[in-house]
């Protein structure tokens, strides 16, 4: 363990075996490594935007087992807004402060191409300043064998609309075994890297998530990361990292066990040593609890995502995070924690101080 801690202090690369090794180290001693790191390229400082999360349609060909979102059996209440109600819930959050709307949907077939491609094309025309961040690689797999288009085909269609960066979302877990039991028929690890790394040769930036907490073990949330971590050393188009806690209630994936705060933060932690090339590491409070992604911020995590507004996914399955949080609430809290609240923009740029 020591040779570990070593490499880290002088900030060398760890392996794979290496970062799982951390798991049994001391919390705290893991959460002043990660800390360290996060102090030398951040401070104090603790990013978010004002955001606005807005999820189109849950009507969905795929059934996720951990998902509470899509309509099914346990969720009986489709719906698809159309392009004009997600233009004016995109103005009305433009009124209210948003940078950026994050527009992430099911896979639903009935809807159609061109009501993806043309909500995004509507945004963009009402609200030339607003940062769209839509699609996950999930989305792009799903377009692209609905409607036999190659990816490529389908990012052009989404950067000629408007789309200006990718959300995280999709990635669960990469290891197919695990993906097998909870996510059977989604897009395949090597697809979702596949696209994000076509993505960035187009000079445009990502996020990428990981979904823990479920069935997974330990080797496999390292293993994600290194994946993660090879792709970035080729593309670098990532800009943070986003592990999502899972949220077990109203879905079809039974989990015995559940994670414990140490076990969470650990995860963090780590996260922040493993992916030395990529710059953000996002506790996303609306998996995590806002309490927990206040002490994140000192494991290693300097983004808390934004202020949301409304949240359809995590809440779906339990989480407390239905109404986002009032922008005055969340920089006093992270004030209050004792870090410095700035508020950025979708790629980083500072934009306030408070
Ligand atoms: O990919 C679904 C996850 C993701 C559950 O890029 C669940 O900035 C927990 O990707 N428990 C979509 N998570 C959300 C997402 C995201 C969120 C915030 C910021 C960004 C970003 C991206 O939600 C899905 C899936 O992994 N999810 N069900 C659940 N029961």
């Amino acid at each position: 363990m020591e040779n570990i801690i070593n490499k880290i202090k002088n900030r060398d690369r760890i392996t794979q075996e290496e970062a799982l090794k951390l798991y049994d180290l001391e919390l705290l001693e893991l959460g002043d490594l990660a800390n360290s790191i996060r102090e030398e390229k951040f401070g104090k400082k603790s990013y978010f935007n004002v955001n606005r999360h807005i999820n189109p349609t849950n009507v969905c060909k795929d059934i996720c087992k951990f998902c509470a979102y899509s309509a099914n059996r346990k969720n009986p209440n489709p719906y698809t807004m159309s392009t004009e109600e997600i233009v004016q819930i995109a103005k009305s959050a433009y009124s209210k402060g948003a940078k950026e709307v994050h527009i992430v949907s099911a896979h639903n077939p009935e809807a159609g191409l061109n009501w993806y491609i043309d909500s995004f094309k509507k945004v963009k025309e009402a609200l030339p300043d607003i940062h769209i961040k839509a699609l996950t690689a999930a989305e792009i797999n799903f377009l692209s064998q609905e409607y036999h288009l190659s990816y490529d085909e389908v990012i052009d269609k989404m950067i000629e609309s408007g789309v200006d960066s990718l959300p995280g979302g999709g990635a669960e877990i990469f290891a197919e075994d695990v993906r097998d039991k909870i996510c059977k028929g989604k897009v395949s690890s090597r697809d979702w890297l596949l696209i994000h790394k076509k993505w960035h040769s187009r000079g445009k930036k990502s996020n990428a998530t990981m979904l823990f907490g479920h069935i997974e073990g330990r080797e496999d949330r390292v293993n994600h990361m290194i994946r993660l971590r090879e792709l970035q050393d080729e593309s670098g188009g990532f800009n943070c990292f986003i592990p999502l806690v899972y949220q077990r209630d109203n879905n079809y994936l039974k989990v015995d066990k559940f994670l414990t705060a140490q076990e969470i933060l650990k995860t963090y932690a780590i996260s922040r040593i493993v992916l030395d090339n990529i710059p953000h590491i996002k506790a996303y409070w609306a998996t995590s609890t806002i309490n927990l992604a206040l002490i994140a911020q000192e494991f290693g995590c300097d983004d808390l995502d934004g202020t949301i507004q409304k949240e359809s996914i995590q809440s779906a399955a339990g989480a407390n995070s239905a109404n986002g949080l009032e922008l005055e609430t969340f920089v006093n809290l992270i004030k209050n924690s004792g870090f410095d609240p700035v508020e950025r923009d979708s790629l980083y740029n500072e934009l306030k101080r408070y």
